[in-house]
């Protein structure tokens, strides 16, 4: 006899959810009920639908279902390039005007505001990969002006490893993890890349910004952004001239030593994301200046390479910046899905007065971005996603598609049209007009002989780098071409390092432990010596501050509260964050007998994370920690990363047992005076302790 059908009562189903019916103690409160995304309140949200308690799921059961697609769809396909990134909001503000070589309205007015979005990448690694590889920094930005959107997606390096877009396919395939064994993950340092690179002559300028120091920032907030590609500019007139995109952050440049960078990776995967995140949610809002390198026609034709070159910089000494504006990010995204991963940045957004060149690399760029957010975002509609939509009036006939959330009305969705009187129409006035294009030549599928010299670029980049950054690349192309397996390939890369400096491919061979140097790669032209240009060298152009750095401080019970207190003051002065280490997470007791809290535990929180630190306490609190990893390893690597440290008499022990030797970064806080920790520290890093701590190459 078939049962009669009970609609449960809710105590009914309080007593048949989970074993305990824990959930149903957190009660929702009026209107906030749980529904389907048909809004449908659901009864019960613990358990799928069944035919007996122990019987077999039903088909039926529409809400599993709905709630299982939803998750199984959960990804999209992440970006090809550039899949692990962090974004921000913020506003660019114009500072000095440019009508006199843009109509672009946000460049138009000192004071405008125009709001942007930032979103910052790794390259090679996947979605999930870590924040400090060896890598370039994505650097792209999103204006939504009140012409509609504008997006500068540029690099914290300013050339590219390729001259021509058909080589990108074959670029990124070489760096990303190798196709049958899906290794190495955020690495260049493997057989493929170095295989092509090392065939590819234009792209050791590239190389060697990405083997120096630039290649491993600090923070994403102390990165440089180039638009890399030229672009133009066209005046009230229709003058166009030729101008390339830079950013310069207000917080100075500042990276990391390799060591670092390869430990940090353990510690806190996120670490620029992280750091982005916290120092925006405290207010502390990174801030970059805008710069344009205007040139005309003909200074441009003066120019000992090509302009419309990507693996070319133009000196800043020969063409300076006209600094036009400052960009603060001042709010972190409420959803990194919605609007991190959902940003569709595309070099083809640009406005009236703003116009491409014609270099090959960002001819295939304006294609590309376009066509991948068709895979990537599902359908031609990306553009209705709020992060993505323009702040200004959007209006065409172009409809529907997959995931159209707009509902447009009426019955004419095409023009011309006489039956819609009220439409949309092109304004020949204010709209979009290309500029006049330059000569137009025959059909050819060549390379410009002005884009020959591969060499010059390069030695000029090495040249105007610091002895200790030198050999930082040095180190960084020993270390990578170490992980090569093929030694072909090694000698091949050393024959194109030996055309940029036959000293450093000398050290780099050394490094590797050959006995002999191949023969030069034969270049294409043979490269000059340009003036070394010191605005290539981050150790140059250091600005001596704390601000929006952190200084980690390892304390033990029995600290003196009053030490404490003295450095967290002259941080604060300095623009510093300060974080307290303790041996257990509760925190520790000063001598005084005041309570500490910890904002993290010795073992997770290494002096890796930190910009300089400081080791306190008492003789008593200190002799545990003379025989743990995770303090000695804290004292020695701030040491062997050049950090500043500052300590006390109790301290010494520690750093006694691991080798500190006293130098002008290891300061004894009782005897100095308040703020010479935070001035010494201002500094980022002891360059003179360098050669102690490890064997130059
Ligand atoms: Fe990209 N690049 N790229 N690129 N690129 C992408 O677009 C591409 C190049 C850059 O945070 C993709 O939406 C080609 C130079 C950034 O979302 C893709 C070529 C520069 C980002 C693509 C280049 C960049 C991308 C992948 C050679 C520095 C991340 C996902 C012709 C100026 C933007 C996407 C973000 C992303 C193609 C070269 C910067 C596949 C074909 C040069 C910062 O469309």
């Amino acid at each position: 006899m078939a049962k009669r059908a009970t609609i449960k009562k809710p105590r009914q189903i309080e007593q048949q959810t989970g074993s305990g019916g824990e959930t149903h103690q957190i009660r929702a409160r009026d209107g906030q009920h749980l529904t389907t995304n048909q809004g449908l309140a659901l009864s019960d949200n613990q358990n799928s639908l069944k035919s007996g308690a122990r019987g077999p799921t039903l088909l039926e059961d529409f809400v599993l279902r709905e709630k299982i697609t939803s998750f199984d769809h959960e990804r999209i396909p992440e970006r090809i390039v550039h899949a692990r990134g962090s974004a921000a909001h913020g506003y660019f503000e114009l500072t000095k005007s440019c009508k006199d070589i843009t109509t672009a309205d946000f460049l138009q007015r000192p004071g405008q505001r125009t709001r942007v979005f930032t979103r910052f990448s790794t390259v090679a690694g996947g979605a999930g990969s870590v924040d400090t590889p060896r890598d370039v920094r994505g650097f792209a930005v999103k204006f939504y002006t009140d012409e509609g959107n504008f997006d500068i997606v540029g690099n914290n390096i300013p050339v590219f490893f390729i001259q021509d877009a058909m080589k990108f396919p074959d670029l990124v395939h070489s760096v990303k993890m190798e196709p049958d064994r899906g290794f190495p993950q955020a690495a260049s340092a493997h057989d493929t890349f170095w295989d092509f690179i090392s065939l590819m002559p234009e792209s050791m300028h590239m190389i060697m910004w990405a083997m120096s120091d630039r290649g491993i920032p600090r923070s994403l907030r102390m990165i440089e952004g180039f638009g890399v590609n030229t672009f133009r500019l066209i005046d009230p007139q229709g003058v166009a001239r030729f101008v390339k995109f830079h950013w310069r952050p207000k917080l100075g440049l500042q990276s990391t030593l390799w060591d670092e960078a390869v430990k940090i990776a353990g510690a806190d995967p996120d670490y620029h994301r992280r750091d982005l995140w916290e120092a925006i949610a405290r207010g502390d809002y990174p801030e970059w200046e805008l710069g344009l390198q205007v040139l005309t026609e003909k200074e441009a034709a003066k120019l000992p390479f090509d302009i419309l070159d990507a693996t070319k910089l133009i000196p800043e000494e020969l063409h300076p910046l006209r600094m036009v504006g400052r960009m603060v990010l001042n709010r972190n995204p409420d959803n990194f899905f919605a609007e991190t991963e959902q940003v569709a940045y595309c070099p083809a957004n640009i406005v009236p007065g703003i116009d491409f060149s014609e270099d090959p690399l960002l001819q295939g760029r304006i294609f590309s971005y376009l066509d991948t957010q068709l895979s990537r975002l599902g359908g031609p509609n990306f553009h209705e996603i709020p992060i993505n939509a323009p702040v200004c009036p959007m209006r065409n006939f172009q409809r529907d598609g997959h995931m159209r959330t707009t509902v447009p009305t009426g019955r004419v969705n095409y023009e011309p049209n006489t039956l819609a009187a009220d439409g949309p129409r092109e304004c020949p006035v204010h709209g979009f007009q290309s500029a006049p294009a330059a000569d137009v030549g025959q059909k050819v599928r060549e390379r410009s002989p002005t884009f020959a010299d591969h060499f010059s670029q390069p030695r000029l980049f090495f040249n105007s780098q610091t002895p200790v950054e030198q050999g930082h690349i040095v180190a960084a192309l020993v270390f990578e071409l170490s992980k090569v397996e093929t030694p072909a390939i090694r000698d091949r890369a050393l024959s194109q390092l030996l055309n940029i400096d036959r000293g450093m491919a000398k050290r780099v061979a050394d490094g590797l432990g050959l006995d002999s140097l191949p023969e030069a790669a034969k270049p294409a032209r043979r490269p000059i010596d340009m003036k070394p240009s010191p605005a290539l060298s981050i150790i140059a152009k250091t600005k001596p501050t704390l601000a929006g750095r952190c200084i980690g401080l390892l304390l033990t019970d029995g600290v003196d509260g009053g030490l404490v207190k003295k450095v967290q003051q002259a941080a604060k002065a300095a623009g510093a964050q300060v974080k307290i280490i303790a041996p257990k997470v509760g925190g520790v007791t000063t001598s005084q007998g005041d309570h500490l809290a910890a904002d993290g535990q010795l073992a997770g929180t290494p002096s890796i994370l930190f910009d300089a630190v400081v080791i306190a306490g008492s003789v008593k609190g200190f002799a545990p920690l003379l025989k743990d990893t995770a303090a000695k390893d804290f004292a020695a690597n701030a040491f062997a990363h050049l950090k500043m440290i500052g300590h006390d008499a109790a301290a010494k022990a520690l750093l006694d047992a691991v080798g500190v030797q006293k130098d002008e970064g290891v300061i004894d806080l009782t005897s100095a005076k308040p703020d010479a920790f935070t001035k010494a520290a201002a500094k980022h890093k002891i360059w003179d302790r360098e050669p102690k701590v490890m064997t130059p190459v």
